[in-house]
């Protein structure tokens, strides 16, 4: 590659030219150029993903307060950042699908007019980067050049939103290389929103973490660019994440027949050597990375990491679903991170991470709630607050993260790299639901799949602002990422059917049902596997099954139990769909469905019929419908 030149740096007076610059490409040029003017930086730099660049930018951070080195031997090469209290999460309310026509966004989005949309992103991001540096972030979602990945350039004036693309995304001179004259790719503009020179000339000084309480996540799907103004963390600021992998991809993914879903990707091996491939989708917070890095409690059976966040699934050659996971790293929840839950994510984490607002121990190593059972006895919290087992708040933000190349995951399947991606075996639908959804069930068809998928309602977390806890409806785990019409999204999701001739089974899956007395039902993490045990057996046809109105669940004895301390009864309550519970569970969704108007897809209107019959049939009804 072209090291040599790359991380020029330029003073803005030549950015008219932009003599020096790694790329010849005219409409790259044009485009920085035309951003710096806009945000007015004073110098630009072109990121080539070096090794040296990160502990260039790493050690700058550690200077400026941005980033605290953790200890060397307890934490090698990993850092603490705290964030803003005010920026720690996906800010949903201020996330905008820009599109001309209104229905074109739908009624589960907030949708903009895109003239005045761009009126008022011109006017905050006048300036918003003076007295700071604009990096210029070429990356490649998915491996460069592969048939399934996607470009992108982001600018940003957050040296932590660079180093976490570096680790996040293909970052660097090769994907530059990549976007030669004529090649399509994402641009992105992000901007923290607090220039250091103002109107006037006057300089304040920076802050370890800055943003601006005004806060837009834009989103140009006719387009094909995005605009983030105001918030460093996570899906806000790094913009190959959630912005381009999923909201603009799952437009472009509607346009050219394929899907991109806020989903793991798991290649799971049973003890007879037989390997299936796993997409799941749960909302935010919801054990996508637990799932995606589960160690069986099961003998014989393997569990390796393809993806933890997001899939990118397209009809291949061979009839079946193919998909790849477009990233490159982890940005994890940390809370709830333990030896007991998930070991491997605990040796993934032994060096080389990005930590945020996490607690940091007395001797400069991380805690979070549930990495121990005990906590230290003393520790500085994520607000950089002295802290004790006694302290009315939590030690690590909830919504804490960890950010690691999947490189240094010890379960990362040999296929992650491959362009091509993995077949499709089944699609995994859940949520964080106390009640009513049980354990696993298997839908009849694709049709019916996509209902499940369509129906997905879960407990709200910390990812996103808003009241925890909250059951919100949250069709294909998507609601805050899919880029037009939700009723359009079911209807994609249906056309698949004309697309791939062999297509995944689907299931649907709760680890968070408890009991009167506020308990787990099931003890989730590594006994998930008993649960994949009895999906991959229903794949081979050998697990039995019995008929539920919510689909077909573990005939009695079909779900291997053994040595697993769950009473009979637990059993009985996982397993169960209560006619009263689904009925009420119809009625919201009938309500939630309302606002789609016509373009709710009448399959998916005859499914909820459906439903409702075989939880209330007429007298005489025939169940086995
Ligand atoms: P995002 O990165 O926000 O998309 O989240 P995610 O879906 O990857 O969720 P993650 O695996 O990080 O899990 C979130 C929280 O749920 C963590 O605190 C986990 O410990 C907890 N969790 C995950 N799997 C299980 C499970 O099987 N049972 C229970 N009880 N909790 C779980
Ligand atoms: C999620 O909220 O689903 C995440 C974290 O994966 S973020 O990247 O902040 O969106
Ligand atoms: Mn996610």
């Amino acid at each position: 590659m072209t090291t040599d030149v790359t991380h020029e740096t330029q003073d803005v007076q030549d950015t008219p030219e932009l003599s020096g610059t790694p790329t010849t490409n005219p409409a790259l040029l044009d485009w920085v150029r035309r951003t710096a003017r806009l945000t007015q930086p004073d110098r630009v730099v072109w990121c080539d993903g070096s090794q040296e660049e990160f502990d260039r930018l790493t050690a700058q951070m550690v200077a400026t307060g941005t980033l605290i080195p953790l200890n060397p031997s307890k934490r090698p090469g990993s850092f603490l950042a705290r964030s803003a209290p005010g920026d720690v999460a996906r800010v949903e309310r201020r996330t905008f699908i820009a599109s001309r026509r209104r229905e074109d966004a739908g009624p589960t989005n907030n949708w903009r007019e895109p003239d005045a949309l761009r009126e008022e992103l011109d006017g905050v991001f006048t300036g918003s980067m003076r007295g700071r540096t604009m990096y210029v972030v070429p990356f490649s979602m998915g491996p460069v050049g592969g048939p399934l990945s996607l470009l992108g350039v982001q600018v940003t004036d957050s040296p932590y939103a660079v180093v976490s693309m570096r680790t996040m995304t293909r970052m660097g001179s090769e994907a530059l290389a990549a976007i030669t004259e004529g090649t399509a790719w994402v641009p992105g503009v992000h901007s923290v929103g607090m220039p250091l020179v103002d109107d006037l000339g006057r300089t304040r000084p920076d802050v370890a973490w800055p943003c601006n309480d005004l806060k837009h996540v834009a989103h140009f799907p006719e387009t094909r660019e995005i605009w983030s103004f105001g918030s460093g963390y996570g899906g806000n600021a790094l913009l190959g994440k959630k912005c381009l992998a999923l909201r603009i991809a799952s437009a472009v993914a509607r346009e050219e027949g394929w899907l991109a879903e806020h989903m793991l990707l798991v290649k799971v091996t049973s003890p007879q050597q037989r390997v299936f491939h796993l997409a799941a989708a749960f909302p935010s917070a919801c054990g996508k990375t637990n799932l995606a890095m589960m160690r069986p409690a099961l003998p014989g059976w393997r569990v390796e990491t393809i993806g933890d966040d997001i899939a990118w699934m397209r009809p291949g050659p061979d009839g079946r679903l193919r998909a790849i996971n477009p990233e490159a790293g982890f940005f994890g929840v940390a809370p709830g991170t333990g030896w007991s839950t998930n070991p491997t994510a605990m040796e993934m984490l032994r060096e080389d991470v990005i930590f945020t607002n996490v607690a940091l121990t007395d001797d400069g190593d991380v805690w979070w709630e549930g990495m121990t059972e005990e906590p230290p006895a003393h520790l500085t919290d994520w607000r950089g607050n002295p802290w004790t087992p006694d302290s009315p708040t939590p030690a690590a933000h909830p919504n804490a993260r960890f950010t690691v190349a999947a490189t240094r995951c010890p379960s990362l399947a040999a296929e992650f790299d491959d362009p091509e991606g993995v077949p499709v075996d089944a699609i995994l639908f859940g949520g964080r639901r106390r009640t009513t959804a049980p354990l696993v069930a298997q839908a009849g068809d694709w049709s019916q799949g996509v209902f499940a998928g369509a129906s997905i309602s879960s407990e709200r977390t910390a990812a996103a602002e808003g009241a925890v806890g909250e059951l919100r409806h949250d069709p294909f785990a998507m609601l805050p990422f899919t880029g037009y019409h939700v009723g359009d999204h079911l209807s994609h999701w249906l056309s698949m059917r004309d697309r791939v001739e062999h297509l995944p089974a689907v299931f649907s899956v709760n680890w968070f049902r408890r009991g009167e007395d506020g308990r787990f039902l099931w003890p989730g993490f590594g006994e998930n596997a008993r649960v994949l045990e009895w999906i991959c057996g229903r794949l081979e046809g050998t697990a039995a099954a019995r008929h539920t109105p919510a689909g077909l669940v573990p005939a009695p004895g079909a779900l291997d139990v053994d040595g697993l301390d769950v009473s009979p009864a637990d059993l009985a309550e996982l397993l169960s769909v209560d006619a009263a519970a689904w009925l009420a569970e119809a009625d919201q969704l009938e309500r939630f469905f309302a606002p789609f108007g016509a373009k709710l897809p009448a399959e998916v209107r005859d499914h909820l019929a459906l439903l409702r019959y075989r939880l209330d049939p007429p007298t005489g009804g025939d169940l086995s419908v």
